[in-house]
């Protein structure tokens, strides 16, 4: 993944000082482009451990039109709770519960999970229900069989509905592209946390584009990651130091099951990741 740790060299020593929202203070470079071939392997880091279990989870999750964080509490998939704690702690059901505590509600109380465990509008509702729109099959019924449109977008940003959703997406506009029986896929991320959320979407956008690849008949070509506000925040400076040091390994291979023609057929055992062999994880503080 010698994309990224360009991306990481290029950040540290071109990137402009800027305050963020969250005052931690970042290192960050405005429109970034990486192309990861698909043939080459799956692009999983392999400079720092990545958990890819919570991405095939959260990815089925968007595709179920889900926007519950009970899915994920029940697949113990951690990384959407915050929100839900936050709005929970300010309702008038909050009794000093603990995050685990509210976790085991969630997932022990079907009730408590609807009223507590919702994040408005997000990715799931937008794929599957844009003012109506099911922009996921429509996007799959063009590659089908209108492939050389130039029109074959899936947004999740939808300002009208901004106002509902727990934050704002950040992956928030993908189009596809076929040619020569080839299907290649570009995201626009408004905003990348280089050392914590960029790998995961990485990992997360070439699945998707190999799943619908497997669902329209093409083989998945290329995945291209266009990065607005592309950020390093001031306290992973060290770990992305570290990372700099390690020389990329072969990269893994990801394996989904040939049977699934249905993009909303996929479950977590028809995926399989084969040859990963990373460094050791490194550990980083979320800004929230
Ligand atoms: N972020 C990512 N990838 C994601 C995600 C969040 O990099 O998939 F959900 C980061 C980007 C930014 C922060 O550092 O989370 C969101 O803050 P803001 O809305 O201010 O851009």
């Amino acid at each position: 993944m010698k994309q990224y740790l360009d991306l990481c060299r290029h950040v540290m020593t071109q990137g402009t000082d800027k305050a963020d929202r969250t005052n931690t203070g970042t290192k960050s470079v405005f429109g970034y482009q990486m192309r990861f071939d698909l043939f080459e392997g799956f692009p999983l880091l392999t400079t720092k451990k990545v958990y890819l279990r919570a991405i095939i989870h959260e990815l089925l999750w968007f595709i179920a039109g889900d926007t519950n964080i009970k899915y994920l509490v029940d697949h113990d998939v951690r990384i959407w709770n915050e929100w839900p704690y936050e709005a929970f702690k300010k309702s008038s059901d909050y009794q000093q519960e603990t995050m685990d505590e509210f976790v085991q509600k969630i997932k022990n109380d079907p009730e408590f999970a609807k009223k507590h465990g919702n994040l408005g509008p997000v990715y799931g509702a937008q794929w599957r229900n844009f003012n109506g729109v099911d922009q996921l099959m429509e996007v799959i019924r063009q590659i089908k069989h209108n492939p050389d449109s130039r029109r074959i977008i899936l947004s999740a940003w939808n300002p009208a509905e901004l106002p509902h959703m727990a934050l704002p997406p950040c992956h928030t506009f993908m189009q596809f592209y076929v040619a020569n029986g080839e299907l290649s896929l570009q995201l626009y991320q408004r905003s990348g946390d280089i050392f914590l959320g960029i790998p995961f979407n990485i990992a997360s956008y070439s699945l998707f584009l190999m799943m619908v690849a497997q669902v329209t008949g093409l083989k998945p070509k290329t995945f291209v990651h266009t990065i607005g506000d592309a950020h390093i925040y001031a306290n992973h400076f060290e770990q992305i130091e570290l990372q700099l040091t390690r020389t990329p390994r072969p990269l893994p291979k990801m394996i989904i099951n040939p049977n699934i023609k249905n993009i909303t057929d996929f479950k977590f055992e028809d995926f399989e990741l084969v040859d990963y062999n990373p460094y050791p994880a490194i550990k980083g503080a979320v800004a929230v």
